[in-house]
């Protein structure tokens, strides 16, 4: 549909929002409310070159990493600009140890937002690309305040969920199920264009994107599929870009084709399992990457069907181009010795 480049985000959902007639704008509400927070982070990551902001904050996460100035601004601005908004009932973040409470003051809606504020943030300080990935549920307890079981639900029933991309240009890419579009956003009006109408990956890419740093601390049939896609004789020729940057990453392969991984490091014998959380990370790109006719596995079942044990938990990713995605599948399940 040429004639809609150009449309504003805004009149791209409320245009979503007409084509279903139980849809109260309560949605559209939470989602424009979460894109002027992503402007307000996006103007923020444009000048952090320049401002006091850089740099260390001097404490470490819940996950035991570093956490730079610019990740607690991001994750301040959207708890604040979020939690008044009266459509969600809890709130989740990577940043947070534990759910956040919509403050008492404020109303109540149905829906749960689990996000993370600054991906690949330790790529801020040399100007490279990093993000803001987002998940929305329905809330599903009677709790008027949203309780751990409302955030802990399985990817497959996300109700939307995407990214904000602070690269050359901020792209936001979003899915409700109804397609995957992207739209870019116009410095000097500030406001986010449809650049990027049902995105379609691939079915197959040339594109794998690994940190192969960690290539010792993998199974050997994962290190198999790497061999595979290194190979000189594997047609078509696969090439390997990486960023560090999982948006940034996710990204280029979406538009491009291609397959990322991080797999899970085997040293712990107990649980192997990857870097990356699965619920503010590998579940709502694995939702996006489905709408776009894509797969991600945590190399044994796909992401959206695994259930949640607690919060923080990390899974191996496999996510990208279908053909690709089923491929490494086989890999790490033994089937291509
Ligand atoms: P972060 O959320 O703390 O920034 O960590 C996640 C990032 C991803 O963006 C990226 O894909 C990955 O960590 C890179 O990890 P590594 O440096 O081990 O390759
Ligand atoms: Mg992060």
């Amino acid at each position: 549909m040429k004639s809609s480049i150009g449309m504003t985000v805004t009149e791209h959902m409320l245009a979503k929002q007409r084509e279903n007639p139980e849809a109260t704008g309560a949605f559209t509400r939470l989602l424009s409310e979460l894109i002027v927070a992503a402007k307000i982070i996006a103007r923020e990551v444009n000048k952090a070159g320049i401002a006091d902001i850089l740099g260390y904050a001097g404490r470490e996460n819940v996950q035991g990493e570093e956490v730079q100035k610019l990740d607690e601004f991001a994750n301040r601005t959207i708890i604040e600009r979020m939690g008044h908004i009266g459509q969600l009932c809890v709130i989740a973040s990577e940043e947070d140890a534990d759910i956040i409470q919509i403050p008492p003051q404020y109303p109540k809606g149905n829906y749960v937002l689990i996000y993370d504020p600054l991906d690949g943030s330790s790529n801020i300080d040399v100007n490279v690309s990093i993000g803001t990935i987002f998940s929305i549920h329905r809330k599903i307890t009677s709790d008027e305040n949203g309780t751990l079981s409302d955030v802990l639900q399985p990817g497959y029933r996300q109700v939307a969920a995407g990214y904000f991309l602070y690269g050359s240009s901020t792209i936001m890419v979003y899915t409700t199920g109804q397609g995957v579009h992207g739209f870019t956003l116009l410095p000097g009006i500030g406001e986010f264009l449809l650049t990027h109408e049902n995105i379609r990956i691939p079915e197959r890419g040339t594109i794998f994107s690994v940190n192969e740093t960690y290539y010792n601390y993998w199974s050997a049939e994962v290190q198999r599929l790497v061999n595979y896609f290194k190979a000189p004789d594997t047609k078509p020729a696969y090439t390997a870009r990486y960023v560090g940057s999982l948006v940034s990453d996710f990204h280029r392969n979406l538009l491009k084709g291609g397959i990322f991984m991080y797999p899970a490091d085997t040293r712990d014998p107990k649980k192997p399992h990857g870097k990356l959380r699965l619920m503010c990370e590998a579940s709502p790109l694995a939702f996006v990457v489905r709408e776009a006719g894509g797969y991600a596995s945590n190399g044994e079942k796909p992401i959206l069907e695994i259930e949640p044990e607690e919060l923080h938990q990390r899974v191996p990713l496999f996510i990208g181009s279908k053909e690709d995605v089923e491929l490494a599948e086989r890999y790490v399940r033994g089937e291509m010795n």
